[in-house]
């Protein structure tokens, strides 16, 4: 394996991230922190700048798979601020410590962010879920293993039916549930205690990114005077928003939304299909994490905390060793 040569791991993974054969902002984190494991440890670069220009060339490669995901960058961050030594086998050891520490870390934090959550709920409460979110679904396993009765209205969450999958594992932990269309959501908002969903990045002013549909349902929520409850690890906080950038919405192939033939069938229009939308702070009432709960408004204060002022980008190339040759020997 030569300078920048991807390990085929690397490529396997990034290619199931950006086919969503494996999602959900925590699942992606992991795969990727899992990711520059494998690099590192099937890496043969015979130098450190070699080592280092692999691991960021693998950085680079599983960043352009999915860009709202803030969690990619973030676990990405982690491992590689953690390469460091003097010697291949030193950046090798260091790298894969990184990456593992990085894993557990995850589990942990949702472990913890299931307690906190579960607080919220009570005996006998039914929740409305849009989406498939791991971090809402550790909320309920908790709530179960505490002992509640939960109930939960699943909203299908078209185009790609994660719902499905919610209901699913909703069903493992013992949930009643009932599975709806997405518009009919505002007909069950007086029946449920709260809407729990997930979030795929958290702005520095406490706007929840997630996946398409959970503005407007946020909107109707607050209508209705339902509590809007976010599950998100400290991992999908975007410090990049505390300096004013925006969240990338991602939008994905037209064939998620309509077939060619039926689109062909109805003439000529433009199809689209954002996969998130961005919830404004005032229709979230909390925002339930590993380290407790924080009215979206307080989340910069939490976002300061962890990566103070300014966060580096360490899978840049840095310009030196490629202008002296350095990384591509
Ligand atoms: P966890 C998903 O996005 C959903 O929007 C979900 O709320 C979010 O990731 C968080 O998932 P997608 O990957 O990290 O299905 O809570 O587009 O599992």
């Amino acid at each position: 394996m030569g300078a920048h040569d991807l390990d085929a791991s690397v490529e396997r993974i990034a290619a199931d991230i950006a086919a969503m054969e494996t999602r959900g902002a925590a699942a992606i984190a992991d795969a990727a922190a899992d990711a520059l494991r494998q690099q590192a440890e099937h890496s043969d670069a015979e130098t450190p700048d070699a080592f280092r220009a692999e691991l960021r060339a693998a950085a680079r490669r599983l960043l352009e798979t999915r860009p709202t995901a803030v969690s990619l960058p973030n676990a990405l961050r982690y491992v590689l601020q953690r390469m460091n030594g003097d010697s291949v086998e030193t950046l090798r050891r260091n790298t894969v410590a990184g990456a593992e520490e990085f894993r557990t870390r995850l589990d942990r934090a949702q472990a913890d962010l299931g307690r906190v959550g579960a607080n919220r709920l009570r005996d006998g409460d039914r929740i409305m879920t849009h989406c498939h979110s791991t971090d809402v679904l550790a909320c309920v396993e908790t709530a179960r293993e505490q002992g509640k009765e939960v109930s939960a209205i699943v909203k299908e969450t078209r185009p790609r039916n994660q719902g499905r999958l919610t209901a699913e594992r909703l069903v493992e932990l013992g949930v009643d549930v009932t599975l709806i269309v997405d518009s009919a959501a505002r007909r069950y908002l007086n029946d449920v205690d709260h809407v729990l969903v997930g979030a795929d990045a958290i702005a520095a002013d406490g706007s929840v990114i997630n996946k398409i549909g959970t503005s407007g349902l946020a909107v109707n929520a607050r209508d209705r005077g339902t509590p809007i409850v976010v599950a998100a690890q400290t991992i999908k906080l975007d410090p990049d928003t505390m300096t004013g950038n925006l969240v990338e919405i991602e939008t994905r192939d037209e064939s998620e939304v309509i077939d060619r033939p039926d689109r062909e069938a109805i003439g000529d229009i433009s199809v689209e299909n954002p996969a998130f939308d961005v919830t404004p702070p005032r229709y979230v009432d909390a925002i339930v994490t590993e380290r407790g709960q924080f009215p979206p408004e307080s989340i910069v204060a939490l976002m300061r905390e962890l990566f103070g002022e300014a966060v580096a980008d360490p899978w840049i190339e840095s310009r030196p060793s490629t202008e002296f040759g350095g990384d591509e020997q």
